[in-house]
């Protein structure tokens, strides 16, 4: 598949953002963006995506991918892991019902769809064994091993975010206790702010205040980042990783990168994959969700 085969709609629904975008020969020819609101129940999260489709000009069996926050199971059903996130998404048939009302569409993993874009056109496309990480309001990720992402049947294979970590010690909403997730992602650094005596603000302004030099922020950052970088050697001792791209707005964020890569330096060389911002940027799960569309359609 080349990238300018791939025309036709995409959502990417995280926890914090909706993203909508028309696609024409594999470039966000339109975006339109909307807050998320997290306690919506599923048909309330279908409203929203249809309303932004609608606005993008989305006609009956237009091509149609969409990436969520949350697993999607085989049989096209949405489940939040973490349900502090999305609370309301306990096993939808979100495929079906898009399909009902669209046309056919293609539903999968946010990270899983930015994986996927990057294997086949960005930061992974060398690579044998390849990581996307997305730092966001969670942590997610999405696998391409061989040419392959990983999935599995109950839709969990690459959610990274939810393995343990030695700098974290608190409760997640996905029911494990110190993940990687509760420390690094945009929840968990606002949930560290609110106990440093910062109540009410979200990761974005931490970054804000560290920039300042603001000690309490600075610290919760350089944590998230360590907590990232531990995460990738451990993913580089289980699957060989070569090269690991980041995303998410937190990944993408100025400064970011450089402080993961320098906790990146602690590790040996052998977990120490090649690290590097996601070429296709916020596009990533937008792309890479039509381009999962596509490849379902015509195989
Ligand atoms: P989503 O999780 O919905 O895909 P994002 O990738 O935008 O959305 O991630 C949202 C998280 O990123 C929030 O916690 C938000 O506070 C944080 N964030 C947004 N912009 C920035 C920024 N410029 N610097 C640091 N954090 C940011
Ligand atoms: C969480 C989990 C993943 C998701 C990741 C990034 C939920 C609701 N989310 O680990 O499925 O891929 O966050 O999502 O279970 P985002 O909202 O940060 O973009």
């Amino acid at each position: 598949m080349q990238r300018s085969d791939l025309s036709g709609f995409a959502v990417d629904l995280g926890g914090t953002k909706i993203a909508a975008a028309r696609i024409e020969k594999g470039a966000v020819a339109e975006r339109l963006l909307a807050p998320t609101d997290t306690n919506a129940d599923p048909a309330a999260q279908i409203a929203a995506i249809r309303s932004l489709l609608d606005r993008l000009g989305h006609r009956w069996q237009a091509p149609l991918g969409v990436a969520v926050a949350g697993r999607v199971d085989e049989t096209g059903a949405w489940h939040a892991v973490n349900t502090g996130t999305l609370p309301a998404i306990l096993g939808f048939p979100l495929e079906r019902d898009l399909a009902q009302g669209l046309g056919a569409a293609t539903c999968l993993n946010d990270a899983a769809a930015a994986a996927l874009a990057e294997g086949l056109f960005g930061a992974g496309s060398a690579s044998d064994s390849f990581a996307y990480l997305t730092v966001s309001t969670g942590v997610g990720g999405g696998l391409v091993i061989g040419n392959r992402l990983i999935s599995s049947a109950n839709g969990l294979a690459g959610h990274v975010g939810f393995v343990t970590s030695r700098l974290a010690s608190g409760p997640c909403g996905s029911g494990r206790m110190a993940t990687v997730e509760s420390i690094a992602g945009g929840r968990g650094i606002a949930a560290a702010a609110a106990a440093a005596g910062h109540p009410d603000i979200d990761a974005r302004a931490v970054f804000a205040a560290a920039s300042e030099g603001a000690d309490w922020a600075v610290r919760i950052v350089a944590t998230s980042a360590s907590a990232v970088a531990a995460l990738i050697g451990d993913l580089a001792a289980i699957l060989g990783l070569d090269t690991v791209a980041m995303g998410g707005s937190i990944g993408l964020a100025p400064g970011y990168i450089e402080r993961t890569r320098a906790a990146l330096g602690d590790e040996p060389d052998l977990f120490r994959p090649r690290l590097v911002r996601a070429d296709l940027g916020h596009d990533a799960p937008l792309i890479g969700a039509l381009a999962a569309h596509l490849r379902k359609e015509n195989p």
